[in-house]
């Protein structure tokens, strides 16, 4: 396929959505739910859901593009071995992960509150990768398939926007992808670090990727899908 120019920040990007790659970060229950992690960490989880919208657009967009749509999810084995015990003793949440909660054990795989969101499911076939760090190629197969797809750009949604977010893009952008977050599609708890983690990543130049949002990612779809 032929490349479709893109409205993004610090500059315009040309890119071949066939490859491509939409990473969707952690849209759990866990983040976005009353009773999950977010909560116990004393964070108001109402203020995610301000993602869900745009991501639903941008997920949509990129399907119908045939585009490769790869969703996140942070957390743990029940056994805990996969998780440092420098991360479970941080902080004074009030429960800690592993603990017993309403959507079952705080980011434990399996659990209903490691699930996504149901607005957010993945479709079927749609690789879904379980990291047990902030960044996605932590620990991940994510490389491996990103290099059998030849995908060389990353649009990357979802939260937080300046934790697993942030450290995807830096990850991917270390690794060699294009990095274009779409703005409006991630979240944070913190909207002041939503609005500065977005600055740094255009910042410079764009000196670890770009910056978007996901009605000019549809948009650019839908024309190139309307001009192929
Ligand atoms: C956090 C994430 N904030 N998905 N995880 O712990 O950003």
């Amino acid at each position: 396929m032929t490349e479709v120019q893109l409205p993004a920040e610090p500059s315009g990007l040309a890119f071949d959505p066939s490859r491509s790659a939409l990473i969707v970060i952690d849209m759990q229950r866990d983040f976005l739910e009353p009773g999950g992690f977010g909560e116990t960490l004393g964070n108001d989880v109402s203020l995610l859901q301000a993602a869900v919208g745009p991501c639903r657009k941008a997920i949509a967009a990129a399907r119908a593009a045939g585009m490769l749509v790869i969703h996140t999810r942070e957390g743990h084995r029940p056994d805990l071995s996969d998780a440092p015990p420098a991360k479970i003793a941080r902080g004074e949440p009030s429960k800690r992960i592993g603990d017993p909660g309403p959507m079952g054990r705080i980011l434990i795989r399996g659990e209903p509150g490691h699930d996504i969101v149901e607005a957010l499911y993945p479709a079927e076939g749609e690789p879904v990768i379980d990291k047990p760090g902030k960044g996605a190629f932590h620990q991940t197969d994510l490389m491996q398939m990103l290099g059998n797809a030849r995908v060389d750009t990353l649009f990357v949604a979802g939260v937080t926007t300046e934790v697993c977010v942030h450290t995807t893009i830096r990850e991917g952008n270390d690794r060699g992808f294009r990095c274009v977050a779409l703005g409006d599609a991630c979240a944070s708890y913190f909207p002041e670090f939503h609005r500065v983690g977005l600055e740094m990543i255009k910042a410079q130049g764009g000196i670890f990727g770009w910056v978007s949002d996901a009605d000019n990612f549809a948009s650019t779809l839908a024309e190139a899908a309307k001009a192929a």
